[in-house]
């Protein structure tokens, strides 16, 4: 079984593996252990990584990069509509108002769906991690951003569906840069001491996270999270973009904006400007030969004046470093030390400002890079039992706040609970108690717009099926468990309905069922377990913490989350509904209901399996191509290497006549490859090396018999 962590970046991405020796982070064919997020389609493959990277100027139309943040997003999306019009390539508005991107593939438009273009980079991943271990690869860990809501992580899972992979856990970017951190640590506080808080911080290309993670011996929590969505590297490059069009609009007349091609040149040429300002201060060229109108372009910078240029992007960098330490409600000298990663984060300004606000040095003792990448191979080598590694858990945060609501025949028409609050701690189960005489529906929302990195609130709608009343004519008890899983997505997981046995009397309000459903985690069964039931009914909600064996009313629509700061419950420990047992147990009988889910946001099921085998039909294409590619390269190098033997070490083996005979025919063979067999089908380059081989062969043969005669001698002197 593989061990795999994959940071699928904006700009760039990671694959660690767990060896025997350890994390190792790993090259691609390339030899490089970056990928760019980035995939080519053409008329005959598509190319993925540092290859599309290399097509994004010649084949703009058709490169698609930066489109990470377009999972879970509607077509409508303001995001969406703010970055269409800078982008090389065309957005589609889906069937499902989902955004598409459409390219020309194999000769014909296409679109794609965001889970397909991020599945054909995950693929390339797979087949990098593939060619590292030399075995395949299916179990990953993969790292999405701490503010990815419930419809970017099931685009971001559909699409490790769509590669093939079995992701066993979305990890936050941050929380896997903690565990990083955190898993080779000797001297972290035992459990019982107070724990050491940790700021991390990771500016990459499109976003800025942070978090800050209590760390004691053997676990990490994390206290609270904050971002900027729309805070990254990119920025900055974009500052530098439109300063130098505005410069050369005024010094050369030339449009930029109007020529996607320059416009791709100048991102390319001012992101390496930005990068080389952050280890210099002194005034830098930038040189563009032949840039627009066959015109060569020149300017220059230096790092004072793109900080001015820069002041309202620096100036966002305090507002989340403010929201993490609030929510935390720590001081800053409860603050052990504040981590940076992702490579924005090297900008001397965006450093200094860190530092500033926690009032010390910001530590860069984990890899910028690679870090993330990392964490994920960790969390993927604890989750799998082929691998041993030491003992961590880790729990995370919710990001925004959810709420359910449903239909109420008391409550002015509907009820409502926020059942997560901001940064409660996740993975997470919970049981609601409805009493109910019929089906119902459950509708679950993010409840503070304002926070949502855009404007849609759904989660879904689930429907509680086949509840009906009690023989008595009275409401049955509907246990509904909602859970907030090892992927940071929200489900409606369960129902079962309790039907009160013979005899028993009454319901009344306040009893609640003594065995609370301790079943955990089974995503994660280090995390410990704290059921919180309450009851819907009338008015009233009646609620029990039952590891605290506490028991209160409060009304409907209170915000429980709130009202019971979640505190870690003690795993195993037996459930007291509270009253110390002095009630006897009711006796019930517990039906399993189905569940119905309705606009979920992720793909249907029969179009993922679709896209399944598209993705293998895409693959099979590639590697097509590569084999056509491959033979028609090999037909190449015969030509010249046999032509330089022929003139040197083959020379004593065949006849003037054979040698100007086979010269000649290389010499064809050479210009037919330039001509009519510029693009033939893979057999004809085989056959045509073996015409060759037919008369290169025997001189080859002659050779090596020759070369290695006297070697034989040798060899049976030494026996001798
Ligand atoms: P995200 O985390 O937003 O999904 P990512 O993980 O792809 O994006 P990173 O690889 O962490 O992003 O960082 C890439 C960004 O860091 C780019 O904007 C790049 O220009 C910037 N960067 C890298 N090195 C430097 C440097 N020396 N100085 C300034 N910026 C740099
Ligand atoms: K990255
Ligand atoms: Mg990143």
């Amino acid at each position: 079984m593989s061990v795999v962590g994959i940071d699928v970046g904006f700009q760039n991405c990671y694959i660690a593996v767990a060896r025997s020796g350890g994390i190792e982070t790993i090259a691609n064919e390339y030899s490089d252990r970056c990928t760019p997020a980035c995939v080519s389609l053409a008329s005959k493959n598509r190319t993925i990584g540092n290859a599309a990277k290399g097509q994004i100027i010649t084949n703009f139309k058709n490169t698609i990069h930066g489109f990470k943040k377009f999972h879970g997003r509607a077509f409508d999306d303001p995001y969406v509509q703010r970055e269409k019009p800078m982008l090389p390539y065309s957005l589609h508005k889906l069937a499902s108002g989902n955004t598409g991107i459409k390219v020309r593939y194999l000769n014909e438009d296409k679109v794609f769906t965001i889970e397909q273009v991020t599945a054909m980079l995950l693929t390339k991943l797979k087949e990098t991690s593939e060619s590292a271990l030399k075995k395949p690869v299916v179990d990953c860990v993969i790292s999405v951003p701490s503010f990815f809501t419930d419809a970017e992580r099931r685009s971001v899972m559909d699409a490790t569906q769509i590669a093939g992979l079995n992701c066993l856990r979305l990890i936050n970017d941050t929380t896997a840069v903690a565990l990083a951190y955190g898993i080779y640590k000797q001297d972290l506080p035992t459990p019982e001491e107070k724990p050491r808080n940790v700021v991390f911080v990771d500016l990459g290309h499109s976003s800025f996270q942070l978090s800050i993670s209590a760390f004691n011996k053997g676990k990490l929590k994390i206290l609270a999270t904050a971002f900027d969505p729309y805070l990254g590297g990119r920025n900055f490059d974009e500052v530098l973009v439109e300063h130098f069009c505005e410069e050369f609009k005024a010094r050369y007349k030339l449009n930029v904006k109007e020529n996607p091609r320059a416009l791709l040149r100048l991102s390319q040429e001012c992101e390496k400007l930005k990068k080389l300002m952050s280890a210099n201060c002194s005034d830098l060229p930038i040189n563009i030969e032949c840039f627009m109108n066959d015109i060569d372009v020149t300017g220059k910078m230096n790092r004072v004046q793109f900080e001015e240029l820069c002041a309202s992007l620096l100036m966002r960098v305090e507002a989340p470093l403010k929201a993490v330490m609030e929510q935390s409600k720590l001081s800053r000298d409860e603050i052990y030390a504040v981590e940076v990663v992702g490579g924005a984060t090297r900008i001397p300004s965006v450093k200094e400002r860190i530092s500033k606000f926690f009032g010390k040095d910001v530590s860069t003792t984990l890899n910028a890079d690679e870090a993330v990448a990392r964490g994920c191979a960790l969390q993927c080598a604890i989750m799998s039992p082929a691998f041993k590694v030491r003992e961590f858990s880790i729990t995370d945060v919710v990001p925004f706040p959810i709420t359910l609501r449903w239909k109420s025949p008391t409550e002015d028409g509907v009820g409502e609970c926020e059942v997560y609050s901001k940064n409660h701690p996740a993975p997470f189960s919970k049981v609601i108690t409805f009493h109910k005489k019929e089906p119902f529906d459950l509708e679950a929302f993010y409840s503070l717009p304002q926070e949502l990195p855009y404007p849609d609130i759904r989660i879904g709608h689930f429907s509680v099926q086949n509840v009906v009343p009690q023989p008595d004519g009275d409401s049955s008890k509907v246990k509904v468990k909602v859970r907030v899983n090892v992927h940071g997505i929200f489900s409606v997981s369960s129902a079962s309905l309790m039907e009160k046995q013979k005899g028993e009397g009454e319901d009344v309000q306040m009893d609640i069922e003594p065995t609370v459903q301790n079943e955990g985690r089974p995503e994660d069964q280090t995390e410990p377990y704290t059921p919180l039931d309450f009851i819907v009914k009338g008015n009233y909600t009646s609620i029990c913490m039952s590891c605290e064996s506490l028991r209160t009313i409060i009304r409907v629509g209170t915000n429980l989350s709130k009202m019971f700061p979640t505190k870690e419950g003690v795993p195993g420990e037996k459930q007291d509904p509270g009253a110390g047992g002095s009630k006897p147990k009711v006796k019930v009988k517990s039906t399993d209901l189905p569940i119905l889910a309705n606009n979920i946001r992720q793909l249907d099921r029969g179009v993922l399996n679709d896209f399944v085998e598209y993705e293998g039909q895409m693959i099979i294409q590639d590697k097509l191509e590569k084999e056509r590619n491959d033979a028609k390269n090999a037909v190449e190098e015969y030509v010249y290497d046999l032509r330089d033997k022929l003139c040197s070490i083959y020379e004593k083996y065949t006849t003037e006549e054979d040698s100007n005979r086979l010269t000649l025919m290389l010499g064809d063979t050479e210009n037919w490859l330039y001509e009519e067999g510029e693009d033939q089908a893979k057999q004809v380059y085989v056959d045509k090396l073996d015409d060759l081989k037919r008369f290169g062969q025997p001189i080859q043969d002659r050779y090596r018999e020759h070369e290695d005669r006297p070697r034989a001698f040798e060899e049976m002197g030494k026996k001798i």
